[in-house]
């Protein structure tokens, strides 16, 4: 019954979280039939709209979306895909063209195919990411919207689709807005476009839409979750299959095409010493999925974090989803790589994606490379507490991500939120974010990035109210750098209200890379060194300390960040530059990782 109602709230989320999609988000898309959309994208610059608003400002049936051409000589249009500029997908426009580098505003992107749809399937069109707001139209006829620039969705094409002369057409628009989330004001690039792959996903008439297969809370050795089938054929009987466990468990869905999975299971956990991944296959009547699956618990005791019910300490480092070297929004395995690879150099057993759910290939390669993942929504700064719309979008954004990488080992924790001031209407807000990760996902770690206060010149007391609803503490500091001087670290205590870890979620300074000096000096690798070594001598100190993850791996641009020569509009507190070279700071860092290993 409360597994029942649990999937029901679940797949609500999914129902809701796309628009006038039919079918919830298509989960592990790689699994599936595909056709890859990516490549070059016709698109004009639409400042004003005009493709979209008449002149009195009303929405109009025939804007860019119908494609038009002049059907003679004398026939007015005043647009025309085909002769305007192109942009690759993925990727943000800003770091394409010059003159799209500050834009914030609409963008229309054109793809043309021809597809041969198969009797009895299903096709959609998947977009792995489009910040911010995206109204998408297939051969002129809207087929839905939706916002939110870093979780996926998916439109139903079936009906609509051609064997040749398709047309699909996006409307981007990145403009920031006061109630959105995130809100107006951010440290990081507003990069805008379709950010992440396109894929038209075919399926079978009725299908695996989506599953959740991980341990049940607390145990070790037993597997729960459900299976969700799409369709008109929806009790089948479907069959988990895990051949190299010797697993083969099937169950019948019933008229809404779930079923509940609960087995037994002796099975290898996955860890970072050892991230071993399980090939798994959901087999259903008509649509068989095979995914890479890990097992392992996550729970805390105390002030303990436990893996597999062994006590660890989180070695970690914050990422920007900044793409290493050539700058950009982040969208490939290859960037997933040379990131997750760094901070494996670095000693890291632990990530901190900010400040929005990253690209899946981060979360696929931290499953590979066995590094574990605080994922979080973009619910930053000053966001609209009290406005029933951005809680809406708040929690769907949190349900697509929660979607989408549900079941990753490597996630061991969900984030709701990030340095948000204290108030009534805030932490309701956030409280009911955490009660909705938690019926969605009833297994990993619930955190934010909370605030804290000084009782005394020498003292940080962590007693923000959230604290009651999480399971980890987060807590950005940046002693050393806005707060006083490097050495203010050494005589700083920390004490916390709550009998729970404490994750020190940020800490750091800005270097400019190949930058050195006095260590007093600011924004050389020198004064960013010695922040470092005085918060180690700090972060050693605090008993309850179960996790460090700093600001940051690397370099990344944010448009509050102008100071000439120096940061040229990149926040400068990479332990690594954005051209890839390794600051002091990081060497500090990988001995103090090094240390806590041995
Ligand atoms: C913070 C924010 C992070 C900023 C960082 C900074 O506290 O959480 O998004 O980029 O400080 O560099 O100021």
């Amino acid at each position: 019954m409360v597994k029942t109602l649990l999937l029901s709230l679940f797949l609500l989320a999914c129902v809701t979280s796309a628009g006038a999609q039919q079918v919830g988000l298509i989960t592990n898309t790689d699994a599936r039939k595909t056709t890859s959309l990516d490549g070059a994208w016709q698109t004009i610059v639409d400042p004003y709209e005009s493709g979209f608003y008449d002149y009195r400002y009303q929405p109009s049936n025939n804007g860019y979306f119908k494609n038009a051409k002049p059907k003679s000589s004398s026939d007015l249009i005043e647009y025309d895909f085909d002769s305007s500029g192109s942009l690759r997908v993925p990727g943000d426009w800003n770091t394409q063209q010059d003159q799209l580098f500050f834009y914030e505003g609409s963008v229309w992107y054109k793809k043309s195919f021809a597809y041969q749809r198969k009797p009895n399937t299903r096709l959609f069109v998947y977009f792995g990411a489009a910040n911010y707001f995206a109204d998408v139209y297939l051969n002129g006829e809207k087929i839905g919207q939706h916002e939110g620039g870093f979780t996926p969705f998916n439109f139903e094409i079936t009906r609509l689709v051609r064997d040749t002369g398709n047309f699909l057409i996006v409307k981007v628009d990145n403009k920031r807005r006061r109630d959105a989330v995130p809100t107006l004001m951010t440290d990081w690039w507003n990069y805008g476009g379709i950010t992440r792959d396109v894929k038209l996903i075919e399926t079978a008439d009725t299908f695996v839409n989506d599953y959740f297969i991980q341990l049940q809370k607390g145990s070790r050795n037993h597997v729960t979750g459900w299976v969700k089938l799409a369709g008109d054929k929806l009790t089948q009987k479907v069959t988990i299959r895990i051949p190299e466990a010797g697993i083969s468990k099937s169950v019948t869905t019933d008229a809404n095409g779930s079923a509940a999975i609960d087995f037994d299971a002796n099975l290898k956990l996955w860890s970072p010493e050892d991230p071993k991944l399980y090939d798994v296959a959901i087999e259903a009547e008509t649509d068989q999925v095979r995914d890479q699956i890990g097992f392992r618990s996550i729970e805390t005791r105390g002030t303990d974090i436990l893996l597999n019910g062994r006590p660890i300490f989180l070695r970690g480092v914050c990422i920007h989803e900044e793409a290493p070297i050539r700058g950009g929004r982040a969208n490939s395995r290859e960037d997933a790589r040379t990131l997750l690879g760094w901070a494996k150099e670095l000693g890291a057993n632990f990530v901190r994606l900010a400040h929005y759910p990253h690209n899946e290939y981060m979360l696929r390669e931290a499953d590979r490379m066995g590094i574990m993942v605080w994922s979080e929504v973009p619910v930053y700064w000053t966001i609209q507490w009290e406005n029933p719309a951005t809680f809406a979008n708040a929690q769907n954004q949190l349900s697509e991500m929660i979607t989408r990488d549900k079941n990753r080992a490597a996630v061991v924790i969900w984030s709701v939120a990030n340095e948000t001031p204290l108030s009534d209407a805030r932490l309701t807000f956030l409280k009911n974010l955490v009660a909705h990760a938690r019926t969605l996902d009833p297994t990993r770690l619930l955190s934010a990035a909370m605030e804290r206060h000084y009782v005394n010149d020498t003292t940080q007391m962590i007693d923000d109210p959230l604290g009651e609803f999480l399971d980890v503490l987060g807590c950005n500091e940046y002693v050393g750098w806005y707060d006083g001087p490097p050495e203010k670290a050494d005589r700083l205590e920390w004490k916390s209200k709550y009998e729970k870890p404490l994750v020190m979620s940020e800490f750091g300074g800005d270097a400019l890379g190949g930058r050195h000096g006095d260590a007093a000096a600011r924004w050389t690798e020198e004064y960013q060194e010695s922040i470092y070594k005085h918060q180690i001598g700090m972060l050693k100190r605090i008993p309850f300390l179960r996790g460090t993850s700093p600001w940051i791996l690397m370099d990344f641009r944010s448009p509050r960040r102008p100071l000439p020569g120096i940061q040229d509009y990149w926040n400068r507190k990479g332990l690594v530059s954005n051209k890839g070279e390794k600051k002091k700071a990081f060497y500090v860092l990988q001995r103090w990782y090094q240390e806590k290993r041995s």
